[in-house]
C-alpha cells in the first residue's frame, strides 16, 4: 500500500467520523427545534381559552363546558407544535394559573372582545397581577420572562372592541419594555385569525430567544 493510498483512506475516515457528528449534531439541533413549545392558556371564564383550543386540536367547533381543572393537548399551528395547558378561569381556579404558568416558553392570555367595562376591569387586574408574579418568578429563577400572546377572542360578534381598545384597557401599552407581548384577533368558532395569532407568537419567542442568547 502507498504512503498515498494511507493518507486517503484515514481522510475518508476522519471525514466518516466528522460527517457522523456532524450528523447527530444536526439531529439534536433538529430535535430541539421539533420539541414543542410549552404554553399555557389562561383569561376569565368563558373568553373561550378550551374552545380555540379545541378547534385547534380537532380541526372543528366543539362544545365546551366551563373547565373545572385544565386541559392539555399537543397542537400544530403557526408553524411549531405546542403543548398548551389550558387552566380554568373561574375566580375559584385563578390561584391555579401561578404553579402552571412558572417556567413555562410563553402564555396566552384569552379576552373576551365583547366584555363589558367590569369584565375588563377583571380581566385587567388578573393579567397584570400575573405578569407580577411572572416577574418575580423569573427574577428569582434567574430566567426570562415568557412572551405573551393577547387573544381577542370573539370577533365574529358585532360587540368586539377593537385590539387597540383592548390592549390599552388591559395595561399593556404602559408595559412595552417590561414584558414582550404581542395581540391578536381570533374567532374560536371558525378559527378565523389562530393561525397568525400563534405565528406571532413563535416570532416572538424566538426573537426573544435570539436577544436572550445574545445578552449571555
Ligand atoms: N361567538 C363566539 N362564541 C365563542 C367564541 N369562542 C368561544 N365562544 C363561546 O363562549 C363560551 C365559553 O367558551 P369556553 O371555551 O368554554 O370558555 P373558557 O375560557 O374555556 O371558560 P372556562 O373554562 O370557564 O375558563 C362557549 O359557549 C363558546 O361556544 C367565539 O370566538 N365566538
Ligand atoms: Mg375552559
Amino acid at each position: 500500500m502507498s504512503m498515498g493510498s494511507v493518507g486517503v483512506s484515514r481522510i475518508k475516515k476522519i471525514g466518516r467520523s466528522l460527517g457522523n457528528n456532524v450528523a447527530r449534531a444536526g439531529a439534536g439541533v433538529a430535535a430541539r427545534l421539533r420539541a414543542p413549545f410549552h404554553v399555557v392558556l389562561v383569561g376569565l371564564d368563558g373568553s373561550g381559552k378550551t374552545t380555540t383550543l379545541l378547534r385547534l386540536r380537532y380541526g372543528r367547533y366543539v362544545n365546551t363546558t366551563p373547565t373545572v381543572a385544565f386541559n392539555c393537548e399537543k397542537i400544530r399551528c403557526g408553524g411549531s407544535s405546542w403543548l398548551v395547558w389550558d387552566v380554568g378561569g373561574s375566580e375559584r381556579l385563578r390561584p391555579l394559573w401561578r404553579p402552571y404558568t412558572r417556567a413555562t416558553d410563553a402564555l396566552i392570555f384569552v379576552v373576551d372582545a365583547c366584555s363589558n367595562a367590569d369584565r375588563l376591569e377583571e380581566a385587567r387586574l388578573e393579567l397584570q397581577r400575573l405578569l407580577k408574579q411572572q416577574a418575580a418568578q423569573c427574577g428569582v429563577l434567574g430566567i426570562s420572562k415568557p412572551p405573551l400572546l393577547l387573544l381577542a377572542n370573539k370577533q365574529d360578534l358585532p360587540a368586539a372592541k377593537s385590539l387597540n381598545v383592548l390592549t390599552h384597557t388591559l395595561g399593556l401599552d404602559d408595559i412595552k419594555d417590561q414584558h414582550p407581548w404581542v395581540a391578536a384577533s381570533a374567532c374560536a368558532v371558525t378559527g378565523e385569525g389562530l393561525e397568525q395569532a400563534y405565528s406571532a407568537l413563535r416570532k416572538l419567542l424566538l426573537v426573544s430567544r435570539q436577544k436572550n442568547k445574545s445578552r449571555k
